[in-house]
């Protein structure tokens, strides 16, 4: 496990790319003037930063199956890994160009800040103070997710909704948005609580599976792909209550616009190729015989400047969907049907069917 600072420096004094890039020169200066200097040396770089490297060095949860975890091989994979992929496919035309650096929900902010990271990509909430005082931009949401609650059904069987929990004991992790929704839940149904609190996520399961608490409470996502590692995944249910939002988006730190519109087109050229129905297996014949649309979008538009003006390769949403699939193959084989997690699309289904995923045009 990588170790993060904990002093939680405002994220434009506390750049790497200009620290190590102003080093030697700065030598001997006062710190305070070499803080104001690389301030602004540091603000816009993180494509040549991650060029230079030859990786992107993507921030992921320790391990969530489906959404970010070491496979059989060793090999990240889930859900936020392959927006990782799709980054570095993006920028490189490789998806293997990428670095993972696991963090806890309380170090992942940090790890931004501090550029030990250049995007994060961690079943992340977009919420007001993350944008504004811990200083990142939220490059859309991919993933419209809510709080839930897990009991063991066995032990507490005649409950059926969280209304039924006052005085029950409920693990949850630190440094989550899931720790204060809980408290305002409990709070506004009048109910009492015990909250039993880890910072790291095999301490919370390990807590609740030993039956240390009556409930497990996080991001629906996370209770699914949780329920999957307990000793008897069938003891436990999820109850139907949704007590807040969680839009989950990559982060990147503000400051560096053409690095936001990367992360943000990548995540918009993987729902509009589901929209045009160009996939892993026909982007070549889609590139060769599509509309116009489809052409543009592949990067085959005569004099286009879209992919320039972004700081990409001609064919940079080719390279991404013949890395990973359009947003409905990654859904699909990481966390929906053609994964042990079996998540519907609900919301996430594309806004042209019925769900909330909508990408802005790239013309
Ligand atoms: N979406 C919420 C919760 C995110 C979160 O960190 N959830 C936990 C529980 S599912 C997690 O992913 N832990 C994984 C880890 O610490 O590696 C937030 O942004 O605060």
């Amino acid at each position: 496990m990588p170790s993060h600072g904990t002093t939680g420096l405002a994220p434009d004094n506390n750049r790497r790319k200009g620290f190590v890039g102003m080093k030697n020169v700065l030598t001997g200066m006062l710190g305070v003037a070499a803080l104001a200097l690389t301030a602004s040396v540091a603000s816009a770089a993180t494509l040549d930063d991650v060029k230079a490297k030859g990786f992107v060095q993507c921030g992921v949860n320790t391990g969530l199956a489906g959404f970010a975890s070491p496979n059989d091989k060793g090999e990240w994979a889930g859900f936020d890994v392959d927006y990782c992929r799709a980054l570095a496919a993006a920028i490189f035309g490789d998806a293997s160009k990428v670095k993972y650096t696991p963090t806890t929900a309380k170090e992942r902010f940090t790890a931004l800040q501090s550029g030990e990271v250049d995007v994060l990509i961690r079943n992340t909430t977009w919420t007001l103070s993350r944008d504004t005082a811990l200083g990142f931009n939220f490059g859309g949401v991919n993933y419209y997710d809510g709080q839930g609650f897990m009991i063991n059904a066995k032990k507490l069987p005649g409950v059926n909704s969280a209304l039924q929990l006052s005085g029950a004991s409920v693990c949850v992790q630190t440094g989550t948005t899931t720790e204060l929704n809980l408290a305002d839940y409990f709070k506004t149904n009048k109910m009492e609580y015990n909250p039993v609190v880890f910072e790291k996520l095999e301490e919370v399961n390990a807590a609740y599976d030993s039956g240390r608490c009556d409930v497990y409470t996080t991001d629906q996502s996370g209770l699914y792909a949780i329920r999957l590692t307990l000793a008897a995944p069938d003891d436990h249910v999820v109850l139907p209550e949704i007590i807040s939002k969680e839009p989950l988006g990559p982060a990147v730190r503000q400051g560096d616009d053409q690095w936001f519109d990367i992360v943000k087109w990548v995540h918009n050229a993987l729902l509009t190729t589901e929209e045009l129905g160009i996939t892993q297996a026909n982007v070549d014949e889609m590139k060769a015989n599509g509309g116009p649309e489809v052409k543009r979008v592949l990067g085959q538009e005569a004099d286009s400047k879209l992919a320039a003006d972004l700081g990409l390769p001609n064919e940079w949403v080719v390279n991404i969907v013949k890395a990973v699939g359009n947003y409905g193959e990654v859904f699909e084989r990481n966390i929906g049907s053609g994964s042990p997690l079996k998540i519907a699309r609900g919301v996430n289904a594309l806004w042209s069917k019925g769900g909330l995923q909508y990408a802005p045009p790239i013309r």
